[in-house]
C-alpha cells in the first residue's frame, strides 16, 4: 500500500516535472498554450508538494523491503539467479536514483547547490533513470502484482488460528502503527510546504524557504539587484530591435497606453504568489516596432552573465493581452529587486522566465 501511495506520488512528480522542464527547453514539436494563467503555479506547486511528501514514503517503502536486500542468492549459479541479481541491481539504481533525485530537488527549494553538476539537467536525467528502472521493477513483479489484484475477499481473510495457540508476538511497531507514522509524516511535511503556494496557509510553511507576502512590495525576492549586479542609471533605456528598432525612456514607457494583468509568480522551487501588474502589453510594443504576427521575442536583462540574463517568449505568449513589460506592481512603481525600471510577467509560466530588469526586446523571425 505504501508502495502504490509512492507510486502516485511519484508519477505527479515526474509528469508536472516533465512539464516545467518542457516550459524551460521546448521541444519543436511543442506548443505550450498560455493559459489557464496559473497552470504552472499548480503544477509547479503540485511537483515540489509530491516530491516532499515521497520522502517519508520512500523512507517507509525501504524500511519494509530492505531485509530483501540481504536475503540469500540462489546458489549454485543458475538462471533464476542472474535473473535475481540482475533484479537487485535494477532496484538498486532505481533507489538510489530516486533518493539522491528527492535530495538534490529538495535542496533546490531551498537554492543550495552544494555539488559541481548543473541541477537542471541532473534532475531531468535522474528523472528517466527513475522512470526505467521503475518500469522495469514493474514489469519484473508484474506476476506477484496480478496475483495481488487477482485475489478475492476468501483470500484475505485470515485464517482462524487454534484456540491454544501463542498470541503473536509484537515488537516495535506494528502494521497499523507504521501506516500512522507514514501518514502522519507524509501530511506533517505536506503541511508545512503548501503554504509557500496557498498563502492563506503561509504562516504554517515552516519547511518554505520563501513565505508569502514577505518581501519589497508585499511579495518574495528570490535574487536581489544587489546579488545580480544591477545598478540603474538614470539614462535608462528600453530597446527594441525589430523591423524598425525603438528606443523609449521610461518616462516615455509610462507615457503609452497601460494595462493591468493579475498574475503570479511561480517559482520553480515551489513558492507562488500573485499580484497586480500595471505596465505595456508586449503584443502592443511588437505592433509598434512592426513586427509580423507569429514572432518569437528575446527578451533581455541588464543583468551580465547568469541563466536568467535573457529569455523567450513564443508567439502565442507573445501575443497574449496579458503578457506585459510591467513597470508597477500592487499599485507602485517596480521596486529595484523586483526588475526596476522594468521587467516580464507573462501567464503559465516558470519565475525563471519572468526576466528583471529588461532593457532590450528583440524579435526573432
Ligand atoms: N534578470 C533576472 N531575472 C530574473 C531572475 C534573475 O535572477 N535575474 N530570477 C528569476 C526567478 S528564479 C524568479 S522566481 C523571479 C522572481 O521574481 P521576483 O523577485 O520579482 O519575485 O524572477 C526571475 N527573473
Ligand atoms: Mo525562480
Amino acid at each position: 500500500m505504501i508502495g502504490r501511495w509512492l507510486g502516485v506520488a511519484v508519477s505527479v512528480c515526474f509528469l508536472t516535472g516533465l512539464f516545467s522542464h518542457f516550459q524551460q527547453v521546448t521541444p519543436g514539436w511543442l506548443v505550450i498554450p498560455s493559459r489557464p494563467a496559473s497552470l504552472y503555479r499548480v503544477t509547479q506547486g503540485l511537483h515540489v508538494l509530491s516530491g516532499i511528501v515521497s520522502v517519508p514514503l520512500l523512507l517507509a517503502k525501504l524500511w519494509t523491503v530492505y531485509p530483501k536486500l540481504f536475503a540469500k542468492l540462489p546458489w549454485p549459479p543458475s538462471r533464476k539467479a542472474l535473473g535475481a541479481v540482475l533484479e537487485r541491481a535494477s532496484i538498486l539504481v532505481l533507489v538510489s536514483a530516486l533518493a539522491l533525485e528527492l535530495f538534490i530537488g529538495f535542496l533546490n527549494t531551498l537554492q543550495w547547490y552544494p555539488w559541481p553538476f548543473p541541477f537542471k539537467e541532473t534532475h531531468y536525467a535522474l528523472a528517466w533513470i527513475i522512470v526505467g528502472s521503475l518500469l522495469l521493477h514493474l514489469a519484473v513483479k508484474l506476476p506477484l502484482i496480478t496475483a495481488n489484484w487477482r485475489r478475492t475477499p476468501a483470500d484475505r481473510t485470515p485464517v482462524p488460528r487454534p484456540a491454544d495457540s501463542l498470541p503473536p508476538a509484537i515488537t516495535g511497531l506494528s502494521r497499523r502503527g507504521l501506516f500512522r507514522t507514514v501518514a502522519g509524516a507524509g501530511a506533517l511535511v505536506g503541511i508545512a510546504s503548501i503554504g509557500q503556494s496557498v498563502p492563506t496557509l503561509g504562516p504554517i510553511a515552516v519547511l518554505a524557504p520563501r513565505k508569502p507576502n514577505i518581501g519589497p512590495q508585499g511579495l518574495p525576492v528570490n535574487r536581489t539587484a544587489k546579488d545580480a549586479g544591477i545598478q540603474v542609471k538614470d539614462d535608462w533605456r528600453l530597446t527594441i530591435k525589430g523591423p524598425s528598432e525603438l528606443s523609449y525612456s521610461l518616462d516615455q514607457l509610462r507615457a503609452l497606453p497601460q494595462s493591468r494583468s493579475d498574475l503570479p509568480i511561480a517559482c520553480v522551487e515551489g513558492w507562488s504568489q500573485g499580484a497586480r501588474w500595471e505596465g505595456i502589453r508586449i503584443h502592443d510594443l511588437l505592433k509598434l516596432c512592426g513586427a509580423p504576427a507569429g514572432s518569437r521575442l528575446r527578451v533581455v536583462s541588464m543583468e551580465k552573465g547568469g541563466f536568467y540574463a535573457t529569455s523567450e517568449l513564443p508567439p502565442q505568449f507573445a501575443e497574449d493581452p496579458l503578457t506585459l513589460l510591467a513597470l508597477r506592481l500592487n499599485g507602485t512603481e517596480l521596486d529595484l529587486d523586483h526588475g526596476f525600471p522594468a521587467r516580464l510577467i507573462a501567464p503559465n509560466r516558470p519565475g525563471v522566465l519572468q526576466t528583471k530588469w529588461v532593457h532590450r526586446l528583440e524579435v526573432l523571425s
